[in-house]
């Protein structure tokens, strides 16, 4: 390893705070901490929308508690994994919830899968229950082709036997707590597992950067079955004991009566949803709140200077993984640099590589390696660093700029498309011979999924998503279809993704 200089971050602490004195690990794990919170003030609202009276904490309490109980009475242990493929609700709030306070592990998916997607994560991880809110994907989980039977399929409210609770908030911060998956190189996708610790210091690490308190109260628009939504917008709301409205879905006249109503602080999207934001003549409504942060895609910096001129608010862009939380962020207090994703957030060392400038992370957050993937695993670390397979560059102050990636990725509104998966599903089609996806820049989306086909037969362009409806989620489906003669090639016979499109 060299010595190449390394951005501190210190800069994120409020006033009169050392490093010395940050411990992110002292709470022990989340559940422990929201308990904590919840006792301490029982009748604080907490969870807003999607309802007529708040859940309080003594709600959010006793509610999980119970579900804890019916869970486990039919069976779910501590260390078993619980998938949870639903769309915003409360009762997917406290679902999770009683899932990790009992020590389970969470595995989050979009509802918007489709079948082959579903199979993929449970004969992967193996869950013990799959909690999933409509009949029909409910039904998927019978299906003779799985490999792996959960034995518990259930909606969101838990409508099972009463049983006991089991013990409660008792996870060691080594304990596994969540597996997102992810994809990289390979087609399918692998599961990243997190530990309670991984979430504990990620959220913990926001809380002191964005002084992030009891009086916040967050809009929180995005899904609940990743990283942003769940790991930074619930977990952190429950952790700062401050509170959250649920907007089911975004819109932009839902987020902004939300925030009006209910006297919100704070309000974190993709730059899709901010795009959406600065196109409604209610812009400037946004200027009450206390902090709106942007993630997940870059935040192009036109976006963001449009942004603060309508509403006055200079976004905090930041940048974080599936398999480390949070890493890094723009200021609280000091300069939020346009077209940067700021500085590494407490507890994380991040260096470049000297020769390719991949971004290398170490920290309290990052996860230990993905389930049932030694192989994976050995390219995912260096010498104990995890490489993000994003490219960077380092400014003298320390600001990062995401200028890359070595990974192939699109990112389409906020949502990670990986191009294999996409090509094999591709491939499968009628009269298809060969496929390529790549992602064409778009102000609305950010990229959009674009397809190079050749084929042996007609194929009607138009009919591509269609064809693909029941294999991919509609957000992986490719928009544009070009059909060309032949996929350009190097003497290695991999495609060369940058030459298609240029005739
Ligand atoms: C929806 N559609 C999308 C899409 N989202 N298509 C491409 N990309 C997407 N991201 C589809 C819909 O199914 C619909 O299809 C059509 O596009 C138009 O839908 P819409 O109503 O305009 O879109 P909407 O449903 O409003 O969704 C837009 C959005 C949503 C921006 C609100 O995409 C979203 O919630 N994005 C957030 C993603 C997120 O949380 N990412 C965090 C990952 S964690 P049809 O066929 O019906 O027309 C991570 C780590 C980190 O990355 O750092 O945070
Ligand atoms: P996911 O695998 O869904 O966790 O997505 C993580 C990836 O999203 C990162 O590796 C980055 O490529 C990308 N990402 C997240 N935040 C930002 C950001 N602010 N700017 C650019 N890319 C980002």
């Amino acid at each position: 390893m060299t010595d190449e200089p390394r951005p501190s971050w210190t800069a994120h602490l409020p006033a009169g705070l050392t490093p010395a004195e940050v411990d992110l690990l002292a709470a022990t794990s989340l559940p422990a901490a929201w308990a904590t919170n919840w006792r301490a003030d029982p009748d604080r609202p907490v969870i807003l929308g999607m309802g007529d009276a708040p859940l309080t904490g003594a709600d959010l309490d006793g509610q999980s508690t119970a579900v804890a109980g019916r869970l486990a009475a039919a069976g779910v242990r501590a260390g078993d994994r619980v998938l949870m493929s639903c769309a915003t609700s409360r009762d997917l709030v406290i679902a999770h919830i009683a899932v990790l306070r009992m020590g389970a592990v969470a595995l989050p998916a979009n509802p918007a899968y489709r079948e082959p997607e579903l199979h993929h994560l449970i004969n992967d991880a193996e869950p013990v229950a799959v909690i999933i809110d409509d009949a029909e994907r409910r039904s998927w989980v019978g299906s003779p082709e799985l490999r792996h039977r959960p034995a518990v399929v259930v909606g969101p409210a838990i409508d099972l036997a009463h049983g006991a609770p089991p013990p409660l908030d008792r996870m060691a911060p080594g304990d596994p707590a969540l597996i997102g998956y992810t994809s990289g190189t390979t087609g399918a996708p692998k599961g990243a597992l997190l530990s309670h610790a991984n979430l504990l210091a990620g959220a913990e690490a926001l809380r002191l950067a964005w002084r992030w308190s009891a009086d916040d109260r967050l809009v929180l628009a995005l899904p609940l079955f990743h990283m942003h939504g769940l790991g930074v917008g619930l977990h952190g709301t429950l952790l700062a004991g401050a509170s959250a409205v649920l907007v089911p879905k975004f819109e932009v006249d839902s987020v902004i009566d939300a925030i009006a109503a209910h006297h919100a602080t704070m309000f974190f999207g993709v730059p899709t949803m901010y795009r959406r934001l600065v196109d409604s003549p209610r812009a400037a409504e946004m200027a009450q709140l206390r902090l709106c942060v942007s993630g997940s895609a870059p935040l192009p910096a036109d976006l963001h200077r449009a942004f603060e001129a309508l509403t006055g608010q200079k976004v905090v862009e930041r940048y974080g993984m599936t398999e480390t939380c949070m890493l890094v962020s723009n200021p609280y207090d000091g300069e939020r640099r346009p077209g940067t994703v700021g500085r590494p957030l407490p507890g994380l060392e991040l260096r470049l590589d000297p020769e390719s400038n991949e971004v290398l992370v170490c920290g309290p957050n990052v996860f230990g390696g993905y389930l049932n993937r030694p192989d994976a695993n050995a390219d995912a670390f260096v010498d104990g660093w995890f490489r993000t397979g994003d490219i960077g560059e380092l400014s003298d102050d320390g600001y990062l700029t995401l200028n890359g990636r070595a990974k192939e990725l699109i990112i389409s509104g906020g949502f990670n498309v990986y191009p294999r998966e996409i090509e094999d599903e591709l491939r499968r089609l009628p009269g298809v011979t060969d496929a390529a996806v790549t992602g064409t820049p778009d102000p609305d989306w950010g990229e959009i999924v674009t397809a190079w086909l050749t084929t042996d037969a007609p194929v009607d362009p138009d009919g591509v998503r269609v064809a693909l409806a029941d294999r991919l989620a509609d957000y992986k489906r490719p928009r544009l279809v070009h059909l060309v003669d032949e996929l350009p090639r190097n003497a290695m016979g991999k495609v060369q993704k940058h030459l298609l499109g240029r005739t």
